[in-house]
């Protein structure tokens, strides 16, 4: 009998449907079908995370009629998959001959070339990823327990996971929504935080606890009806250690992803303050308590609970920074946020260094209000996984909203602001209503 030829077919294999089933078609048609399924760190280097994580990818894929073998493809690159396999065939849709696979495809073609293979490329279905499907897995995936795990997914997928403050639902639709394309790849916002300072503004109070946790959740619980991105909760420093557990439970059940809590104690001040006087930090072990309360109480694992070092704030130095981090890492801290109101990163960059050689190292968060020039590259190269825009969204907000009443009070009517400011009948638009 004459042996089968071998068809190599990548897909990530997300959102299955039509197209996808056409091209496995055709493809088992030339011969014996392995698909390369794309991890999701390698979906990650150009897009989003897939909705799917691998294992639950694969075991579709590989239940499907035309597929003969599933294995990773670790790479949007091709090539060290094609040099293991040799196909004889690489099926894929004529759709990336342009875009962010050009590069891809062409890699592909002198590859195959080298044991004289093929590349079929049926036309692409168009039109099949409708909006409609897309919605319906934005409702799947905002159920609280897929939104809870999907940070710890975006951390282990990506370089950088990046979060941007949002203080209502419609800050939280800019971040779930605002796409650009920028080296050829799709950049977005990856989740929400819940900031304490500007929730608190937006409320007209101080951040100092004035807002208590209800309040706060009912703010979080509006953004979450309407997005389906993680949300990291700003707890201040999680309050008592016997409330901790009402707190954490209600966050779980509405969908947060993590919590990040700060080391510490008496009369909540905000850590941007030039003055700290009078601000002080817990005692290690006794946050430390926090922090495994926490974990007991959570019911996923994969709500992460993230300990924010002050040893910078309150001028205790890096020793004490390393120490505190080494205590709360082992009491079950998921990640470390070690805060700085420096002009430049130099602080945190000497801290990420030492920490980087503990066999308690646990993921590193930065919130680079100060030292607002530091390039996300740069953090990644210091071993950052996380990065918090803190308050933009609000600092962007107050002084458009002030200068259109000022110009309204100045002019004595609306007409010169108008041009400036959304046009009524995009403002009534913006929100869709099907
Ligand atoms: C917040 O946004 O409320 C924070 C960050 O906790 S900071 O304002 O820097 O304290
Ligand atoms: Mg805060």
């Amino acid at each position: 009998m004459k042996k089968r030829k071998t068809v190599y077919v990548g897909l990530s294999a997300d959102i299955m449907h039509e197209g996808h089933i056409n091209i496995l078609k055709i493809a088992n048609s030339y011969g014996d079908v392995i698909v390369g399924l794309l991890t999701d760190q390698a979906i990650a280097s150009y897009k989003n995370i897939p909705y799917l994580d691998y294992k639950k990818r694969k075991v579709v894929i590989e239940n499907m009629k035309y597929v003969k073998k599933v294995i990773p493809q670790k790479t949007l690159d091709y090539v060290e998959n094609l040099k293991l396999i040799r196909p004889d065939y690489v099926v894929h849709g004529d759709d990336w001959k342009s875009g962010v696979q050009k590069k891809t495809r062409e890699r592909v073609v002198s590859t195959l070339k080298k044991w004289s293979g093929k590349l079929i490329e049926p036309k692409y279905t168009k039109n099949i990823s409708s909006t409609s499907i897309k919605n319906k897995i934005t409702e799947i995936i905002s159920t609280p327990e897929n939104r809870v795990s999907r940070l710890k997914r975006l951390i282990s997928s990506k370089n950088i996971v990046r979060i941007l403050e949002s203080h209502n639902s419609l800050t939280g639709l800019i971040i779930e929504n605002l796409k650009i394309i920028k080296n050829n790849k799709k950049i977005e916002f990856d989740g929400m935080w819940s900031s304490s300072l500007t929730d608190s503004a937006t409320k007209g109070k101080p951040d100092n606890s004035s807002v208590d946790f209800s309040s706060r959740i009912t703010s979080l619980n509006e953004m979450l009806d309407v997005t389906s991105k993680p949300l990291v909760f700003d707890a201040d420093n999680g309050g008592q250690l016997e409330h901790l557990p009402f707190l954490i439970r209600s966050l779980e059940r509405a969908g947060t992803s993590a919590i990040i809590m700060e080391d510490k104690i008496g009369l909540k001040k905000n850590s941007l303050f030039k003055n700290q006087t009078g601000a002080k930090q817990d005692k290690p072990e006794i946050f430390a308590k926090k922090i495994k309360k926490i974990c007991k109480t959570r019911q996923s694992k994969d709500f992460m609970v993230i300990a924010r070092i002050e040893s910078f704030i309150l001028g205790k130095g890096l020793k004490d920074a390393l120490k505190r981090a080494e205590i709360y890492s082992k009491a079950g801290a998921d990640g470390i946020l070690i805060h700085s109101k420096e002009k430049t990163p130099k602080e945190i960059f000497s801290f990420a260094k030492e920490f980087k050689k503990s066999r308690n190292y646990v993921p590193l968060v930065s919130v680079p209000s100060t030292y607002s020039k530091v390039y996300e590259r740069d953090l990644i190269k210091n071993g950052f996984k996380l990065v918090i825009y803190a308050n933009q969204l609000l600092r962007a907000a107050y002084p458009a909203m002030e200068n259109a009443a000022k110009s309204i009070l100045n002019k004595s009517r609306a007409f010169e602001i108008d041009k400036k400011i959304i046009p009524i009948k995009e403002i009534i638009n913006l929100i869709k209503n099907d």
